[in-house]
């Protein structure tokens, strides 16, 4: 196996009795396969240095085994959607690859929002950092689709919401 975390499989196939004239008790030849998907990661933040905790979470995530960066939107500074009144946000969406499975890249999101102390008290309340995974696709099995409400996929309100759609379209104009 490639990991825990990784999608892809090494084979190895054993030939102890090769005919290569040496005095080998084995022979053997491996192969790995690595799965490599793309996902489009949001991120927002309301609170305490916004910008910064933006550019700290990109460069976090940028860093992790298994993710490659390939685009990164400019800063959008939008008004809130939904929720309490609060401060504006700062949005941006991060294009990567990725062998992390979609589960694990949640948790990896997850890690990179606890290091920002992100707190949940108010539904779409004030946040120091929202990392959310908006879609997942990879070679094989096409786009992720989920109704998991601890992931689902594609991210069910991503494609109503401005402040995902207009940071992906600057991120990737070819792929949005
Ligand atoms: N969850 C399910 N699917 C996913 C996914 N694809 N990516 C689950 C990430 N998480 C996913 O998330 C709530 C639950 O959704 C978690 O249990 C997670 O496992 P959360 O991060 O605790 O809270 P959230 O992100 O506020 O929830 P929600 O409902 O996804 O929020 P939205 O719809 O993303 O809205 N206005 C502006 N201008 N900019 C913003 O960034 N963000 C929101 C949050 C509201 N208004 C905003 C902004
Ligand atoms: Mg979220």
């Amino acid at each position: 196996p490639a990991g825990p975390a990784g999608g892809g499989a090494t084979v190895t196939v054993h030939k102890p009795q090769a005919p290569i004239g040496l005095p080998v008790t084995d022979v053997a030849v491996s192969r790995s396969v690595t799965r490599v998907a793309r996902a489009v990661i949001g991120l927002g933040a309301n609170l305490d240095a916004p910008a910064t905790r933006l550019a700290d979470a990109v460069r976090r995530l940028a860093a992790l085994d298994g993710i490659t960066a390939l685009a990164l939107s400019p800063m959008v500074v939008t008004e809130p959607v939904g929720g309490p009144e609060q401060p504006a946000y700062h949005n941006a969406v991060l294009i990567v690859n990725t062998r992390l499975t979609p589960r694990n890249l949640l948790v990896a999101l997850r890690d990179v929002e606890a290091v920002h102390a992100r707190t949940r008290e108010v539904r779409w309340g004030p946040r120091t950092l929202d990392l959310d995974l908006i879609c997942y696709s990879d070679p094989s099995c096409g786009e992720a689709r989920s109704n998991d409400p601890e992931l689902t996929l594609p991210h069910p309100r991503a494609h109503e919401r401005a402040f995902v759609l207009v940071p992906w379209q600057l991120a990737d104009p070819y792929d949005a």
